[in-house]
C-alpha cells in the first residue's frame, strides 16, 4: 500500500521512481536528462561549458529546478497522499555552498513560486565542481603531506588524495576565492543540499557519500579533524552533521506540501550514487559484484571490514546497511563510447552490431580511450593511445573501446579480492547486450540484467522504506527490503564464452603493457606499433 519515492540526481539527469513496497512494484518512473530539458543552463552531458579539460562544474540550480519539475510531475501522476517517505541518491564528490542565509531562508520558501530563483541568493559559490573534475592536483598534495602521507590519509578516510573528492575541492575554493569561501556558511554534497532543499532546513549527509571527501573517518563515522584542519580554516563549522544512511533528515516542508499537496513525509537522509546502487543491485551481502556502466563506469561491491587498497586506486566507503563497499572508478565511461560512436558516424545499434560481428581479442589491438583525464589509472593529460591499430578503423575502435575498458575494470578491480563468478550490470549502457557479452567473456563470469535498470534511483526508493520503518519499529531486514523488486532477469543471463575468455587471459597482460607505455612506465609491446592522439575539450 505505501508508496516510496527515491530520486537520482545524476550527472546527466534526475531520475524518480516510485514503488509499492506491498505490491513489490514500480508505479512511477521518469528521468530528466538536463541538457534537453532545461536547455538555459547551457549543460552539455550536465556539464557547464569548460575552458579547461581538467575542470567540471555544473548548476546546483539546475538540479533545484529540476527537483521542483519532477515532484510536479510525480504528484501528476501518482497520489501524493500515498507517499510515506522519500529518499535520493547523488552523483558523489560534488559541492554545493551556501551562505548564513540560507538556513533560514530554506524554512521560509514562497510555495507560490518557482525553487530555483529562491535558492539563487543563498549560493555563496554560483557552481558546483564535481566529480569530474581533475584540477586539484596541488590541493591533494598539500592535504597529503599535511596528514602524514597518502597511507595515513587512505586509512583514515578509505581513499587516498583524489583531485575529484571533495575536500581537495573545497581547499581549492577557499585558496582561489577566500572571500566566497568566508561567505560560506555550509558546504554541502549534492546529496544533503537536494535533502536540505526537501526539508527546508541544512539537512545531514550520509557515512556513504561522506567518505567520498577524504574528509570522514571510516571507522568512526565522523569527521577527521587533522583532515580537516588540513583542507582549509574554519571548516569544521562548515561541515553538515553525519548522520547514518537509515537516520530521518527531516520532514518534508510546508513549501512542498502547499505547491504539491505531499504529505509531511519524512525524508531519508540522502546518500551517493554508488551506495545508493549497492542496494539497488541487491549487494546487501558480501561476494557479489556489480557493474555500472554510467556516465562513470563503476565496480563494486559490499564488504565487510574497511580493506583499503593498497595499490592506491580504489576508494573504501561506508554502505547503507551499516557495513562497507569496495569501488573502483573509471572517468572514460559512456561518454568515450559516445565519442568512438559518434566519430564514426555510428547509432548504438550499428555500434552493437559491429561489436557482435568482430572477433573476442580485436586481433590483437589495443586502444587507449583516455578522452578525458583519467581516475584509473590516474591519465592527467586527456588523449587516445592506439596500439596495431589504424586511426580509420571503425570496428577496430569499436571493439577496442569495449575491451580496454572492461580489461581495465577487471585489473582495476583485483585488490577487491573478490572471486568473481556472477556480475549484475547497470547504468544505462547495461541496456546493451553486445557490451554484457564482452563483460562475461573478459570476466568469465555470468552477466545479469536488472528488472529496475535504474538501479541507483531504485535504491533510494528501497532505502526510504527502510529508513521510515527503521525509524517506526525494529530494524528491517535488507532481504526483505530487496526482494520481489531488485530481481536479476534469469532470462538476461549471458555465460562467458571459453574460447573469448582464453583470448582475454593472454590479452591482459597486453593491455598492461600498452598501459603502462602510455603512461611513460615502459616499452611497448614489441609487435604493436603506437601511435597517440592528444585531445584538447
Ligand atoms: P548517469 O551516470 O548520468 O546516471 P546513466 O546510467 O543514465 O548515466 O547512463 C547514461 C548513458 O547510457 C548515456 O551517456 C549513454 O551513452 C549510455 N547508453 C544508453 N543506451 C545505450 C546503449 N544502447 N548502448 C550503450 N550505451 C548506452
Ligand atoms: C564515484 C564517482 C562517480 C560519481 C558519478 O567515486 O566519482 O561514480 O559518483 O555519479
Amino acid at each position: 500500500m505505501p508508496y516510496y519515492l527515491g530520486f537520482d540526481s545524476s550527472t546527466q539527469s534526475l531520475t524518480a521512481i516510485v514503488i509499492d513496497s506491498d505490491a513489490r512494484r514500480v508505479v512511477f518512473e521518469e528521468s530528466l536528462v538536463y541538457d534537453s530539458v532545461l536547455p538555459q543552463y547551457g549543460t552539455d552531458h550536465g556539464i557547464l561549458p569548460r575552458s579547461a579539460p581538467d575542470l567540471a562544474v555544473s548548476s546546483p540550480l539546475m538540479w533545484a529546478e529540476a527537483i521542483d519539475l519532477m515532484l510536479q510531475r510525480v504528484t501528476a501522476a501518482v497520489d501524493p497522499g500515498r507517499i510515506a517517505g522519500i529518499s535520493g541518491s547523488a552523483q558523489q564528490h560534488g559541492s554545493v555552498y551556501l551562505n548564513a542565509a540560507a538556513a533560514a531562508a530554506l524554512g521560509a520558501l514562497d510555495p507560490a513560486r518557482p525553487l530555483a530563483p529562491q535558492v539563487a541568493p543563498l549560493l555563496s559559490r554560483p557552481v558546483s565542481p564535481i566529480w569530474m573534475d581533475s584540477s586539484t592536483g596541488a590541493e591533494c598534495a598539500e592535504i597529503t603531506g599535511a596528514v602524514g602521507g597518502a597511507e595515513t590519509l587512505s586509512r583514515h578516510t578509505g581513499s587516498r588524495a583524489f583531485e575529484r573528492f571533495t575536500g581537495p575541492q573545497i581547499r581549492k575554493f577557499f585558496k582561489t576565492d577566500p572571500a566566497g569561501y568566508g561567505s560560506t556558511d555550509r558546504v554541502h554534497l549534492v546529496s544533503s543540499f537536494a535533502a536540505s532543499l526537501l526539508i527546508g532546513a541544512h539537512a545531514p549527509l550520509d557515512p556513504g557519500d561522506g567518505s567520498g571527501m577524504n574528509l570522514m573517518d571510516l571507522t568512526t563515522g565522523d569527521w577527521w579533524p587533522p583532515a580537516v584542519a588540513a583542507t582549509a580554516p574554519g571548516l569544521a563549522a562548515k561541515l553538515p552533521r553525519i548522520a547514518p544512511a537509515y537516520s530521518i533528515a527531516g520532514t518534508v516542508s510546508r513549501y512542498w506540501q502547499q505547491r504539491y499537496g505531499l504529505p509531511p513525509v519524512p525524508v531519508v537522509t540522502w546518500s551517493g550514487d554508488n551506495p545508493c546502487s549497492l542496494i539497488g543491485t541487491g549487494l546487501v551481502r558480501e561476494g557479489r559484484i556489480a557493474i555500472s556502466l554510467g556516465t562513470s563506469d563503476v565496480i563494486f561491491g559490499l564488504i565487510l571490514e574497511p580493506r583499503v587498497d593498497p595499490t592506491g586506486t580504489g576508494h573504501v566507503f561506508g554502505a547503507p546497511t551499516g557495513d562497507f563497499m569496495g569501488l573502483t572508478v573509471f572517468k572514460n565511461g559512456s561518454l568515450a563510447r559516445e565519442r568512438v560512436r559518434d566519430e564514426f558516424g555510428m547509432t548504438w545499434q550499428t555500434f552493437s552490431q559491429t561489436l557482435e560481428n568482430t572477433p573476442a581479442g580485436n586481433g590483437g589491438r589495443i586502444f587507449l580511450p583516455w578522452y578525458e583525464p583519467e581516475i584509473t589509472p590516474p591519465v592527467h593529460t586527456p588523449g587516445v593511445h592506439r596500439y596495431g591499430l589504424q586511426k580509420d578503423d571503425a570496428a577496430g575502435h569499436v571493439r577496442g573501446v569495449i575491451e580496454a575498458q572492461l580489461m581495465a575494470i577487471a585489473r582495476h578491480s583485483r585488490w577487491m579480492a573478490v572471486n568473481v563468478d556472477t556480475i549484475y550490470a547497470t547504468g544505462g549502457a547495461a541496456a546493451n547486450r553486445q557490451i554484457l557479452q564482452v563483460m562475461s567473456d573478459v570476466f568469465g563470469a555470468d552477466v545479469y540484467q536488472l528488472e529496475i535498470g535504474n538501479s541507483a534511483a531504485l535504491g533510494a526508493a528501497l532505502r526510504a522504506r527502510h529508513g521510515v520503518e527503521t525509524a517506526a519499529g525494529p530494524a528491517v531486514d535488507w532481504d526483505e527490503v530487496i526482494r520481489g523488486l531488485v530481481e536479476p532477469m534469469a532470462s538476461s543471463r549471458l555465460r562467458p564464452r571459453p574460447a573469448a575468455h582464453e583470448v582475454y587471459r593472454q590479452l591482459l597482460p597486453v593491455h598492461a603493457a600498452c598501459e603502462a607505455h602510455a603512461l611513460g612506465k615502459g616499452p611497448a609491446p614489441d609487435h604493436l606499433t603506437p601511435s597517440s592522439t592528444s585531445i584538447v575539450s
